[in-house]
């Protein structure tokens, strides 16, 4: 969820600093915002993180996850597919890791401080009540439901999205450094009943992100539109899912 703010700006100031040419290719206003049509789907997938149906070769993909800063992509890929029904809108990443590292066991723990996967939708795309959830390789996730931008943490994330089913899928030893992983894969189907009013409409504003931390708590952050700076709050920069039949 909050992606090493230091680290990510430092990168990114530093492109800035080492030379006009970097600085004027990647200036946030060049890097478009996405817009995705996500399909209807007839039959709902499975959710038991192999997102192997037949369905999700209908999905709609995100292309390679870019890095965060909006300069290249990181070295293990990661992307997304989206489909939707009357009932909710499912989610899938297929995930490379080649070090598979998330020690947490509990709904709501700090899962962005290890891999994960994270979804935010703000439904209405007024920057207001917009959720964030996450997935972590270990099938654990952390659900948030933000008033406005970074409203009270604690209070946000005791927000509970009633019906939202997800399982991941390692491929590989999580939290087991000994060894070279494969990576993981995730399915979320995310109830429209838990977004509120707002997600009743064709079109949402939507982010996707990976995180990729390796043992020695190094990270890779990697985005579906690049926020560009080292937050992915950044609802600005928020992509668009046209929900289409
Ligand atoms: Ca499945
Ligand atoms: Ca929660
Ligand atoms: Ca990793």
């Amino acid at each position: 969820m909050r992606p090493r703010p230091l680290v990510v700006r430092l990168s990114f100031g530093a492109l800035v600093a080492a030379g006009t040419l970097v600085a004027v290719a990647h200036r946030p206003a060049d890097i478009r915002l996405p817009t995705l049509r996500v399909p209807h789907t007839a039959r709902s997938p499975t959710i038991d993180g192999e997102p192997t149906e037949a369905e999700w070769s209908q999905a709609a993909r995100t292309g390679p996850l870019a890095l965060s800063n909006g300069v290249g992509f990181p070295r293990r890929a990661a992307e997304a597919g989206l489909l939707w029904d009357e009932h909710a809108l499912y989610v899938a990443f297929w995930v490379e890791d080649r070090e598979l590292t998330s020690p947490y066991g509990a709904r709501d723990d700090d899962l962005f401080l290890a891999d994960v996967c994270e979804i935010f939708l703000d439904p209405g795309g007024d920057g207001l009540d917009y959720v964030e959830l996450e997935v972590s390789p270990r099938g654990v996730v952390f659900d948030a439901r933000f008033p406005r931008v970074r409203h009270d943490l604690p209070r946000s994330r005791r927000w509970t999205a009633e019906g939202l089913r997800w399982a991941a899928q390692a491929n590989g030893t999580v939290d087991d450094p000994s060894d070279t992983d494969v990576g993981y894969s995730i399915e979320v189907a995310i109830p429209w009943a838990a977004l509120g009013d707002a997600a009743r409409s064709q079109t949402l504003r939507a982010n996707l992100f990976r995180i990729d931390v390796d043992a020695r708590g190094d990270g890779a952050y990697a985005a579906w539109s690049p926020p560009i700076v080292g937050d992915f709050h950044t609802l600005d920069r928020f992509g668009t899912l046209q929900l289409v039949e």
